[in-house]
């Protein structure tokens, strides 16, 4: 029995066990009124929302203050291995509630707030989510370091201060319109300036060489640019264990000087024009997910992070241990989130030698030793090149490393390989194109000690294929780390009904060790336990049900089996794919085909790059499609289509707890893990899954009939490229045949002559790498098998439930303890 066997493998984390905060509702109380009165200044006719929830929010800040402190402390004094996040994107939605769950104080504050007339759900909705990432990539960033500062580890996060975090997305004639996102115009009570750790990060100017005292050359850059980095550090709790790490987040300014010499040579205009072009480098997220794009901004901020990082990393050590580097490996380690960062592996050499006058193997001796890298994709559109050109303008000193190691590298190449310049070629870190340019995966895998991949499926196809030449180099790098989402936020916090009852059955063990809910099978033939689990779905439904009507007006039953796919737009996703089934029940209705009916909610969510053409298309056609079928009263107790605007971290947390069906249909092979899909899964939802990314771990855990797999295997996807016809298949299947009649007739956009043809063409195209249609027939079919799972309510419950039993490993918990067993290799550090 998984009972036994689990409560003698691992014990409840005595951690939790610990007093809470020692703050009553009174004291939290009277602090607040201390705050809103002395601190902000306001009185008892303020009754702006904003101004109380700033008040509680310092009311938590001190009491994390304290233990932040102490955390650093206790890192210093054992003078331990730390491990460098480095992140371009961090997504951690809303902090106030954040520091309430891992503070443990969620009652007291509720009842203390309650005690002075305010509903803390009223207050809460006061914080503006922050937004600096696009997706997965940034929001398990977020993730992991709620998972660090839990487990104990020494980790900080380095990221970018973005003024203006991921665009908020309007719909307007079922268009997606973009609105910045400034965030910070009313302050962020969360965020403590540092300019005591200020750095200075340099662009253009040249090389230039030296001799040193000791007649030994050097190399220097000169006539440099300079811009500087000043850090704000956000208080990262741990669950209930008194850690607080630190999130850095560098914000860019101009220097004096460089405003002063333009303005005494008279040009002060110019001067100006100086300020804000350093201002521009951390003033917005690039907003495009998994595309490519090449601007000469992106790789300043790209640069502005890894050296302001890797020069904090550097003085602090010196700070400690002087200028003896001979243990900087032992007990150092940076772990970059993707590419993005991956210029810190140059600069990291840079560094150690031109300001630390190593030699190149003693500096390249600590640089292959600390680096580590992520990889999260293998969409070729995604895989960073920087032109040769562009890196000799703006980083002259590093283009130089980057060749050299490069050169370096390429003999080792030809040693194991000798007389293979195909090889060569293909592995060398630059490429040879209609202009040279800088593979920085490849950089970012010869300077690492450990490549990753995000699921299993993922890092299997990175060694057979992406990166195989550097498999057959060096396997041992290789490894695999299968993402996870924290438990505190995703189940605990987001779905407070489920987590009492939960609680009450197995106890609180689950919170820091997930694999505890495997306990909950022992209740799916307890028919109050289904009960009460069933209304709970319900409740939660209802929210989502409000939140809906609240985002777009539109009333939806709770009753209909809620069918949802929220992420990114992207074409490999395959919103598609499930917009054609909308319009295929939509068609069986209106032919009578409508016998042992299921009703459902069909809800959309997710925000398109700007500049994405056919995303922002494939929106449209949803928001078309949703309002043709909304508005025939013949559909309504069949069908209604919605699609929620400004998907985000704070939406998904009323929406997963809500969700029957999960969708995870993205074409096999594309998507390297997914997250949404392991939230959804904790909250008891069922997944409709291709077999792909985590996908497959799920159903791993979950067994075969308790989710619904269809589609092509990343082989069979991998074979039919060769052969694909789609038109075809549309011709052997007349449930698609009038699905595609239907979008040509111009059904869904009368009067909007043509705006689906692109839609059209890349579905029928034989060279769509989606796939779209190849999987139309057997997901039609999984989704008649879900309509029938889900007629049956006590089959449905008794799913839902081994679903959240299942979930356990999917804790970012069992990730990073992980990434520390076999990468980082650090010691808890009990504070
Ligand atoms: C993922 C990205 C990404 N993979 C480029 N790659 C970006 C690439 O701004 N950019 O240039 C931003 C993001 N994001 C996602 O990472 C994967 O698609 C998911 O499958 C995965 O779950 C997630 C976390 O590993």
């Amino acid at each position: 029995l998984p009972y036994k066997t689990l409560k003698q493998s691992k014990p409840v984390s005595t951690l939790t066990e610990l007093p809470p905060l020692g703050m009553s509702a009174k004291d939290i109380g009277e602090e607040y009124r201390r705050y809103f009165s002395d601190t902000l200044g306001r009185d008892k006719h303020c009754r702006l929302l904003h101004y109380s929830y700033n008040a509680l929010a310092l009311v938590l800040r001190d009491r994390l203050l304290e233990r932040w402190k102490k955390t650093r402390y206790a890192y210093h004094e054992s003078k331990c291995k730390c491990t460098y996040y480095l992140s371009m994107e961090y997504l951690p939605g809303r902090t106030l509630s954040n520091a309430m769950v891992n503070l443990g104080i969620v009652d007291e504050v509720s009842h203390g707030m309650q005690e002075l007339g305010y509903v803390l759900e009223e207050v809460s909705e006061a914080e503006h989510d922050a937004g600096l990432g696009n997706g997965g990539l940034g929001r398990l960033a977020a993730c992991f370091l709620d998972s660090c500062a839990t487990l104990q580890l020494p980790v900080v996060g380095y990221g970018i201060r973005y003024e203006y975090g991921m665009f908020r997305q309007c719909i307007e004639n079922g268009e997606q319109v973009e609105e910045p996102d400034r965030w910070l115009r009313y302050g962020n009570p969360w965020e403590l300036e540092r300019p005591e750790y200020m750095c200075r990060v340099h662009f253009g100017g040249r090389t230039e060489f030296y001799r040193g005292e000791d007649g030994r050359l050097f190399a220097r850059w000169v006539n440099t640019q300079d811009v500087l980095a000043t850090p704000y550090d956000i208080a990262i709790p741990g669950y209930r264990n008194g850690t607080v790490n630190t999130l850095r987040l560098w914000s860019s300014s101009a220097t004096d000087e460089f405003n002063l010499g333009e303005f005494n040579a008279g040009s002060y205009p110019e001067s100006v024009a100086a300020k804000s072009a350093a201002e521009y480098i951390t003033m917005v997220l690039y907003p495009n997910d998994v595309s490519e794009n090449g601007k000469v901004l992106r790789l300043k901020q790209q640069y502005f992070l890894a050296s302001a990082s890797l020069q904090d990393v550097l003085r602090h050590w010196v700070r400690l241990y002087g200028y003896d580097f001979s243990e900087f490996a032992e007990k150092n380690c940076f772990q970059m989130n993707d590419t993005h960062p991956a210029i810190a592996t140059a600069e990291l050499m840079r560094l150690l030698m031109d300001e630390y006058r190593m030699e190149w193997d003693e500096a390249w001796d600590i640089t292959h030793n600390v680096m580590a890298y992520t990889n999260h994709t293998l969409l070729s559109e995604a895989l960073e090149k920087w032109p040769v050109r562009m890196f000799r303008e703006l980083l002259p000193r590093l283009l130089d490393i980057i060749y050299e190691i490069n050169a370096r590298f390429i003999s080792e190449v030809a040693r194991r390989w000798p007389g293979d310049i195909e090889r060569q070629m293909r592995m060398s870190i630059i490429g040879d194109g209609n202009e040279p340019y800088a593979r920085m995966a490849h950089l970012a895998i010869v300077c690492s000690f450990s490549v990753n991949g995000v699921a299993a499926l993922h890092t299997k196809l990175l060694t057979e294929g992406l990166f195989r030449d550097f498999y057959e180099l060096w396997p041992e790098k290789f490894n695999n780390k299968t993402n996870g989402v924290t438990p505190r936020r995703w189940l605990g916090w987001a779905n407070p009904a489920l987590s009492s009852l939960i609680t009450e059955k197995i106890g609180n063990g689950w919170i820091t060790d997930l694999p505890q809910l495997h306990l909950l099978k022992n209740y799916v033939n307890d028919k109050e336990f289904c009960l009460r689990w069933r209304e709970i779905k319900m409740h939660n439904k209802k929210r989502l049900a409000a939140l809906i009507k609240q985002g777009c007006g539109i009333v939806v039953d709770a009753f209909a089996l809620y069918d949802v796919q929220v992420k990114r737009f992207h074409e490999y996703k395959r919103q598609l794919l499930n917009i054609l089934h909308v319009v295929h029940l939509y068609d069986r209705v209106k032919r009578g085909d409508d016998a042992n009916w299921t009703p459902r909610l069909i809800l959309f969510g997710g925000k398109a790059a700007s500049g994405y053409f056919m995303a922002k298309t494939i929106i449209k056609l949803i928001n078309n499609v949703a309002e043709v079928i909304n508005a025939d009263p013949k559909m309504h107790e069949y069908l209604k289509v919605v699609f929620l605007p400004n998907y985000s971290v704070t939406a998904m947390e009323i929406i997963a707890p809500g969700t029957d069906l999960s969708e995870q249909i993205s074409t096999a092979g594309k998507e390297a893990s997914g997250t949404g899909n392991m939230k959804f899964m904790m909250n008891g939802a069922i997944t409709i899954g291709t077999l792909d990314g985590a996908n497959i771990e799920i159903r791993k855990e979950v067994g075969d009939e308790n989710l619904f797999f269809f589609g092509l295997t990343a082989e069979e996807v991998f074979q039919l490229r060769k052969n694909y016809n789609p038109d075809a298949i549309i011709h052997t299947d007349e449930d698609l045949l009038r699905v595609m009649q239907l979008l040509t007739s111009g059904h869904f956009n009368q009067f909007e002559y043509k705006i689906f043809d692109s839609i059209i063409h890349s579905l029928t195209s034989p060279n769509d790498p989606w796939m779209t249609i190849a999987d139309f027939r057997s997901y039609v079919n999984a989704q008649k098998k879900v309509a029938e799972a889900y007629r049956d309510q006590n089959k449905w419950t008794r799913m839902s439930i081994l679903n959240t039993a299942c979930s356990g490993k999917f804790s970012s918990d069992r990730t990073i303890e992980e990434y520390n067993n076999e990468i980082w290799k650090m010691s808890p550090v009990p504070v």
